[in-house]
């Protein structure tokens, strides 16, 4: 299919009016072009050699390249979203009976929550009663602007406390969530900003586990505590927050294996796990971080409210955003649960793990190639 006929419709229509703007946003135009036209199903890049990993440097704070990053990230999500608009409003100016009612159906497939779906159709049919939505445009712009309002309730960056005890972190999660590699993410930015940073390897499952996290704890150049294999983590645990007090550790990441929210002796292992962190400092974990992997779609909503009603989650690490159409899930997850969403994870080099950003995410999200209506 040509390009001039994939942007014929309302995504056609939207470029065309974006194009005819400003002339400063042609380099994300193109981006963007770029990305529309890339093959869904492509797997994602290969892992990046162990020598890159090395040597990616941490991200500056720069909010245009996060953004562009964010969006290369989100693009999946984006491309699958508004391809479905596309389908409701090609070829329409107004909003009748007959998109509205298609639009149910599509936000209720956009893994948002049936809850977030109903607020959002209500709010949009309301609003072409009152005439205030009449283009399809405008209906974007809404539901951009719901999205980043109900995340903006959710944006609670980490804020580790370095004082006089170590600032402890245990990271918990379903199997291959993420939770290895969030850590290490989190340590690279920490070590980056000279801090003395510990990882525990609380994972004592698979020997390829505490391997994994040895390996990452040479590339960053952190200490790892490690036991026998098989052995009780919370042995583990006990011996590390000892270390981490006695060599005055900053801040000190706990690994623990992954097991499913269903398997309740797991569970029972991990609460233990917890109450051992507070024998030696009374006030640790200071975060119980939730690695959830945003590719489940609804079933992460699941997920997420099992673990926490087994241990308090303080706070949520949405990964591998960046090969799933599914990332609208954590606008049902901060609905449902308004838990703190910490970071997102965007790829699997150390620099792909971002501050949640509730403007920024719904932005990557919901844009074309600029904010659409006004
Ligand atoms: N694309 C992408 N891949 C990711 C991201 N985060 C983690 N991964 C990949 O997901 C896979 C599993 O990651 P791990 O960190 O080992 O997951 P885990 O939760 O520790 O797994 P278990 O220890 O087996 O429970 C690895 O191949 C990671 O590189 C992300 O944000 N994006
Ligand atoms: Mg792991």
């Amino acid at each position: 299919m040509s390009d001039e006929k994939k942007r014929t419709g309302f995504l056609g229509r939207l470029f065309k009016r974006n194009r005819q703007g400003d002339k400063t946003q042609e380099k994300d135009v193109l981006n963007e072009e770029e990305y529309l036209q890339e093959d869904e199903t492509k797997p994602p890049e290969e892992t990046e050699s162990d020598q890159k990993i090395v040597e990616s440097k941490l991200e500056d704070q720069d909010e245009a390249k996060n953004l562009l990053r964010l969006k290369t990230g989100l693009t999946k999500t984006r491309k699958g979203f508004l391809k479905s608009l596309d389908g409701i409003f090609a070829g329409k100016k107004e909003l009748d009976e007959q998109a509205l009612s298609r639009l149910e159906e599509v936000l209720l497939r956009a893994d948002i929550g049936v809850q977030t779906s109903y607020e959002l159709l209500e709010q949009v049919t309301e609003r072409v009663k009152r005439r205030e939505i009449d283009d399809p445009a405008k209906v974007i712009k809404h539901i951009r602007d719901m999205v980043r309002q109900s995340l903006e309730h959710v944006e609670s960056p980490l804020r580790v406390g370095y004082g006089t005890e170590p600032f402890v972190v245990m990271v918990i999660g379903v199997n291959g969530s993420g939770k290895t590699t969030t850590i290490a993410k989190i340590a690279a930015r920490h070590k980056a900003a000279n801090r003395k940073v510990m990882l525990v390897a609380g994972d004592t499952f698979r020997a390829a586990a505490v391997e994994q996290l040895q390996i990452w704890g040479d590339r960053i150049g952190c200490d790892v505590v490690k036991g026998k294999p098989q052995a009780d983590p919370s042995s583990i645990v006990f011996e590390a927050m000892d270390r981490a007090i006695k060599d005055d550790f900053e801040l000190v990441l706990v690994d623990t294996a992954g097991r499913l929210h269903t398997r309740i002796p797991l569970m029972e292992e991990l609460k233990k796990v917890r109450r051992t962190l507070g024998k030696r400092i009374p006030s640790a974990p200071h975060e119980t971080l939730l690695v959830i992997d945003s590719s489940m779609g609804q079933n992460a909503i699941l997920q997420a409210r099992t673990f926490n009603e087994a241990i308090p989650v303080t706070g949520i690490a949405m990964t591998k955003l960046d090969g799933t159409s599914k990332g609208g899930v954590i606008v049902g997850i901060s609905k449902e649960l308004k838990i703190p969403i910490r970071f997102v994870g965007i790829g699997e080099k150390m620099d792909d793990l971002r501050d949640f950003n509730a403007r920024q995410f719904a932005e990557a999200m919901l844009s074309v190639d600029e904010p659409v209506g006004d």
